[in-house]
């Protein structure tokens, strides 16, 4: 091999743990890969690659990778034919021309993302405006009800995770943990070892209560009403910030009565806490400053009360005056961005069509009804993600065509697709990501594997087929990532200047949050009491709702391991060293609620409810509460449990273009040991 075919690419691993992601560097010879590793010179990872990071090396070259298109002329076989992409394209543009726009709809998952999400989210939306079809938004199955919460607050932007280490004397992490952020974890050893005082609050013991100097294990769900409860102590105590809830906040007077009833006493009813627990929590974060909530991105917004949760929580650094300040503040998470990027469609109007809004019920019933007849799914495997995965199934099997985009095939491809395509991998195309300090150039090492393509040229030939002209006007895709992040904050940085840099540059973009105290509300401060709230029918001040009844008694929960990233990769059993770590779905249960069933440690159990039921192993420990149950998303029949009802509704649905619809993926489940068979 000449010295020439050999070369080091530096690029960022294609899974998205926001607020973390990892530098990745690639050594290729002779236009394969030879070995992958975490880059030492990336300021965010510093040379970490977690296990599913290393393990995407083993995505190339393997057997079960998507190469060719494929379709299949009967959904009931398994019987598909290799065809060339002309015509898949075909098949495709004519069922799309049949039914019509409306009747098409378009939808991405972090697949779809893999090389950076604001072009394929922008191409996407593009597509979707010219056309004239129907395109949901990511945030829906993911922080769209968190950043509802913190949009009605205004806090939608957080401190680094650097200053964390640096300054934070309290750190909070209400609904985090390291499992689904390992970038955090050295910076709260950091800051732990300066003295800082770490609390955690979640529903199970966590990896980073195992970095805490208190847990504190409350019901899923009931975030609000410890929210509230500690706002009473800091209230009627006068723990707060007067200079700063002054100046900087509205509605602290309406707060101060609405309170009043939300005592520790109270709240220790909905959470499960001891009242004591409560007031001193409350106590010494008021007391610690800088203190820091590191606010969970997703997990613990996911039932019906979630956006309540981030809202209540949102209020706290404004009561105590921690916004805007070195160590205080909100810190790291999902969804949490610095940079701006440029929209490309700014100002480009959809045509006046009747479209499906961003929430999973209504997408349900328009495929049910026959209103939606094509689903275009680029990189998400849709039976995992959505909420009530049983409506989705019902839809989904009335459709005309399902096509999916993916490295592999996924379950959501085996049930219902006509059509699957062989996308290529984030080593096979140029991208870039951006953390909350640094933006990244990812670029392309790899000639792509047999005739799989990019999400973007498949959107290309799709516009070219069904006559949406100028639908890509741009000479190349870097010049589509030079338009994005023309902005200040990125200092207008190009592909050719990433590239001049060595492949990362830093953000223009404050430490702190917030230090010039204008908020991201109407009124420029933190709204205690949200006018705009009050225009789309909401609480004007935040409140708590408690669980709806249910005959079924354990609460279902979720988050992350290290070892899965969602249904990636075929719920990770293509490859062989996720495969081992991800053998079958593991429901954790506390020793009381499984001896009161009969469990023992490893029994194959039933989870069921009025919607459905899912296999799994149960994992008996003391990690979870009684009455709790808790499993890593990412399984196939998982939301066959969860609700999927709709949790804002109305004008509350398009009050932020950040964070939309999301619905309701709470469960109420029972268990029962699966007899063996025979
Ligand atoms: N019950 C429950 N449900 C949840 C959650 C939960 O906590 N509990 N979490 C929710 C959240 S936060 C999210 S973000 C969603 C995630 O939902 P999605 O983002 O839709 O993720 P997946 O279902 O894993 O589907 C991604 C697919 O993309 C494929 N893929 C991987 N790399 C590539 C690539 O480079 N190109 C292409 N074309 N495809 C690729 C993978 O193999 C996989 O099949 O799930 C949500 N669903
Ligand atoms: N390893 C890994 N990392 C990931 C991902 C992945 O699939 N795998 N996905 C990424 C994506 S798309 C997202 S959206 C983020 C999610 O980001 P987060 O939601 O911040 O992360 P999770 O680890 O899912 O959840 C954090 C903690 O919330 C807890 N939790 C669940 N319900 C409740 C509740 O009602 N109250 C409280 N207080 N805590 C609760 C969980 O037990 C968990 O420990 O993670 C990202 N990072
Ligand atoms: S934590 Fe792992 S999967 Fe996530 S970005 Fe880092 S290396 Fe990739
Ligand atoms: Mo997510």
């Amino acid at each position: 091999m000449s010295a020439v075919d050999a070369k080091i690419v530096r690029t960022m691993c294609p899974m998205n743990c926001h607020p973390t992601f990892c530098g990745m560097q690639v050594e290729v010879e002779g236009g394969r890969l030879k070995s992958l590793s975490g880059d030492k010179d990336n300021p965010d990872s510093a040379g970490f690659l977690c296990v599913r990071g290393r393990a995407t090396a083993e995505i190339f070259g393997n057997s079960k990778r998507l190469l060719y298109p494929q379709i299949r002329d009967d959904r009931r076989t398994d019987t598909w034919r290799r065809v060339s992409w002309d015509e898949a394209l075909d098949f495709m543009a004519k069922r799309m021309r049949s039914a019509g726009p409306e009747a098409v709809g378009l939808w991405a998952g972090h697949g779809g993302f893999t090389a950076g999400s604001a072009m394929t989210v922008q191409l996407m939306q593009r597509f979707a405006n010219m056309y004239g079809c129907q395109n949901w938004h990511p945030a829906m199955v993911c922080w769209g009800l968190g950043g509802f919460g913190v949009g009605l607050s205004g806090a939608l932007k957080v401190n680094t995770k650097e200053d964390m280490a640096e300054n934070s004397r309290m750190i909070v992490l209400w609904g985090a943990n390291i499992a689904s952020q390992p970038n955090t974890a050295r910076y709260i050893v950091a800051a732990r070892r300066r003295g800082a005082k770490v609390v955690a609050i979640d529903v199970r013991r966590t990896e980073a209560a195992a970095q805490s100097d208190e847990a504190l294990l409350i019901r899923p769900g009931s975030d609000a009403a410890l929210a509230l409860a500690v706002m009473h102590v800091i209230v009627t105590e006068k723990l707060y910030d007067a200079a700063f809830v002054e100046a900087h906040t509205v509605g602290f007077e309406e707060l101060s009565s609405h309170v009043l009833p939300f005592t520790p006493a109270w709240a220790a009813t909905q959470t499960g806490l001891e009242e004591g627990q409560i007031a001193s929590f409350a106590r010494a974060y008021a007391s610690t400053r800088p203190a820091m909530i590191l606010l969970g991105g997703s997990s613990m917004h996911k039932s019906a009360n979630g956006w309540n949760a981030a809202r209540a929580i949102s209020c706290l650094p404004a009561l105590t005056g921690n916004f805007g300040i070195a160590g205080g503040g909100l810190g790291p998470r999902h969804g949490a961005h610095s940079a701006t990027l440029r929209n490309l469609n700014a100002g480009m109007a959809r045509p006046p069509g009747n479209y499906v809004p961003d929430q999973m019920p209504d997408i349900a019933k328009a495929l049910s009804d026959g209103r939606l007849k094509v689903l275009l799914l680029l990189g998400t495997n849709m039976l995992s993600s959505f909420a009530d995965a049983g409506q989705i199934s019902h839809g989904l099997d009335k459709t005309d065509l399902v096509v999916c985009v993916d490295l592999f095939m996924n379950e959501t491809a085996r049930r219902f697709a006509d059509v699957v395509l062989p996308g290529t991998a984030w080593l096979e195309e140029l991208g870039f990501k951006v953390t909350n300090t640094h933006l990244y150039l990812m670029e392309r090492a790899l000639e792509r594997e047999g005739e799989t393509r990019p999400i973007h040229e498949i959107l290309k030939s799709l516009a070219e087929s069904v006559g949406v002209a100028d639908f890509f006007p741009w000479a190349s895709m870097e010049e589509v990532i030079d338009a994005i992040l023309n902005d200040a904050t990125t200092g207008h940085a190009t592909v050719g200047s990433l590239r001049a840099a060595g492949g990362f540059l830093p953000l223009n973009v404050s430490a702190i949050a917030y230090a010039d105290r204008k908020f991201d509300s109407p009124s420029g401060k933190i709204e205690f009491s949200s006018p705009q709230a009050a225009r789309v029918g909401l609480p004007p001040l935040p409140v708590h709702s408690d669980n709806q009844a249910s005959p079924y008694p354990l609460s279902l929960s979720f988050g992350r391991t290290l070892t899965h990233f969602h249904a990636f990769y075929d719920e990770g059993q293509a490859l062989p060293s996720l495969a081992k770590h991800n053998v079958a779905p593991q429901l954790l249960i506390s020793p009381v609620d499984a001896e009161a069933r009969q469990v023992a440690n490893g029994d194959a159990i039933r989870i069921y409810n009025e919607r459905g039921e899912f296999a799994a192993k149960a994992c008996v420990t003391g990690d979870v509460k009684p009455g709790v149950v808790w499993m890593r998303d990412g399984w196939v029949g998982l939301n066959h449990l969860t609700s999927g009802g709709a949790v804002l509704s109305g004008d509350a649905l398009s009050l932020f273009h950040f964070s939309v619809g999301q619905s309701d993926y709470g469960a109420r489940v029972e268990i029962a040991r699966r007899q063996a068979s025979p």
